[in-house]
């Protein structure tokens, strides 16, 4: 066999970014992964060449399409939709939908390649992917939202399936959207079949799925702490974001005895300092996701604080989930939580730690729980969504609990079995890394150049 060139981290990322010119999400993403796998495959030389990495950084596929709908006024609008297919060596592409003025292909390329490694660390059989479109939920009609989710699945249902490709929600996608969507794709190929996740319960929904992630955040902060020989009971903690992940790892915190005191959106962030109880969460569920309306309606519900423009990470406490978007803590704001004693980070976000902030957290030997592994309990009850969905049944709520609990654990010990350093830190961005990539390296081994 041909012994191939090896190429180092920072020819690889050069040659990355040439490839992929502008794209910063991506880079950033493919770059965190890349540090840890160059080292673990230094002396494995079937991975270098069979130029697995350079080959799951190139998206199988990525498809664009217009998105052409009629807004209430009769006035024609037009957006862009996306689905990047990026792996599928070992299941289906799977992957949630962005709806967010920001979205582009850098986001999408960043976020399906980051979903093939969570995907991985499940332990389910489903392979990376993402999608969306630029178009922004905040303002429109039900009867917008509606037409506009039409749109977009008359071209997207070409391409997914319940075998090919399983979309769910992320920002601006929930319940609704999923709804409106699956109506749609049930419509266009008159089958039923779990092509989505995320569903309502009615119609093929998993139990947990909707408070999948938030949870499962909470539970690998909790094991991080355990390892660390402590506990949540009566520690502050920060959350960004009122949306999904964060308003049901804010509802897991308080089951476990924590006080969050933080939470926010786009606009700014609230400080209550006697803690996001049952009743204030409830308030703020139905502010944010029934009403769509601002958080500062939180601050003066309860006489907390609100900061116009500002993120969570300088008020003092100790432990932090950031649970909103990417990128939403600068070195800076690391920097800042380190010198307040943050004990531990768990990201419920995809990416929303800066590549050097991460650095900061390692290197002062915080507990730093990376996206991949913390949130893929959002994805895990979707696999387990089409599980149930194949076999047609529905399983029972407290045996996705525990299968939640479980998966979670696994994922923690992966993470542990890979990063555990000389000195007894657990590096479980490293962790992460490898045990996520092992799996997809060796299934593309097995099926040889493809
Ligand atoms: P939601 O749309 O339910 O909520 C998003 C929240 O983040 C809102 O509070 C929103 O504020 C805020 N936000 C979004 N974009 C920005 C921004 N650019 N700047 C500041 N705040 C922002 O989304 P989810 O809770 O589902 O997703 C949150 C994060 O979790 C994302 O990174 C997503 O990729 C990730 N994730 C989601 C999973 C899921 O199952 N839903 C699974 C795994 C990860 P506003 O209301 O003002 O827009
Ligand atoms: O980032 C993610 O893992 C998600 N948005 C959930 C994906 C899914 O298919 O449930």
């Amino acid at each position: 066999m041909a012994v191939s060139d090896h190429v180092n981290l920072d020819e690889f990322m050069t040659g990355l970014r040439r490839r992929n010119p502008g794209e910063t999400e991506f880079h950033q993403a493919v770059y965190e992964v890349a540090a840890n796998v160059f080292d673990f495959i230094a002396d494995k030389e079937i991975y270098h060449e069979m130029q697995i990495l350079r080959r799951i950084a190139e998206p199988d596929r990525i498809i664009s399409f217009r998105v052409c709908w009629e807004d209430d006024n009769g006035n024609i609008r037009v957006n862009r939709g996306y689905r990047v297919q990026n792996n599928n060596s070992i299941g289906p592409y799977k992957g949630g939908l962005r709806f967010h003025p920001s979205v582009n292909q850098s986001i999408l390329k960043f976020l399906a390649f980051e979903q093939t490694f969570k995907n991985s660390l499940t332990g389910l059989p489903m392979g990376g992917g993402k999608g969306g479109s630029d178009f922004n939920p905040k303002g429109k009609s039900n009867n917008e939202v509606m037409r506009f989710c039409q749109s977009f699945m008359t071209e997207l249902h070409r391409h997914v399936g319940e075998d090919t490709d399983v979309p769910a929600g992320d920002i601006g996608v929930g319940a609704r959207e999923i709804g409106y969507l699956f109506g749609q794709w049930k419509r266009l190929t008159n089958k039923f079949t779990g092509t989505l996740t995320g569903k309502g319960r009615e119609y093929g929904g998993s139990p947990i799925r909707t408070e999948a992630t938030g949870y499962g955040t909470v539970y690998m902060l909790q094991d991080m702490l355990q390892q660390a020989g402590e506990d949540l009971e009566g520690k502050t903690c920060l959350v960004s974001g009122s949306g999904n992940v964060a308003t049901y790892a804010i509802e897991k915190i308080n089951h476990l005895g924590g006080k969050a005191v933080t939470a926010s959106d786009s606009s700014g962030f609230v400080y209550d300092a006697h803690g996001i109880d049952t009743e204030r969460l409830a308030f703020l569920m139905e502010l944010k996701n029934v009403r769509r309306g601002r958080i500062e309606e939180y601050a003066k519900e309860f006489g907390a604080e609100f900061y116009a423009g500002e993120r969570p990470w300088r008020v003092a406490a100790d432990v932090a989930l950031p649970c909103a978007t990417q990128n939403e803590i600068s070195t800076a704001e690391a920097q800042t939580m380190i010198g307040n004693g943050i004990k531990a980070v768990s990201e419920g976000a995809n990416m929303p730690t800066e590549q050097e902030g991460i650095h900061e957290f390692t290197n002062a030997k915080v507990l730093f729980a990376p996206s991949k592994a913390a949130n893929a309990g959002g994805v895990a009850i979707s696999g387990l969504e089409m599980s149930q969905n194949s076999a047609r049944i529905t399983w029972k709520e407290q045996e996705l609990q525990d299968l939640l609990r479980n998966i979670m654990g696994d994922i923690h010990t992966s993470c542990v079995e890979y990063g555990k350093g000389e000195d007894g830190y657990i590096d479980y961005v490293k962790g992460a890394n490898i045990a996520g990539f092992i799996k997809v390296a060796d299934a593309m081994i097995a099926y040889g150049v493809v």
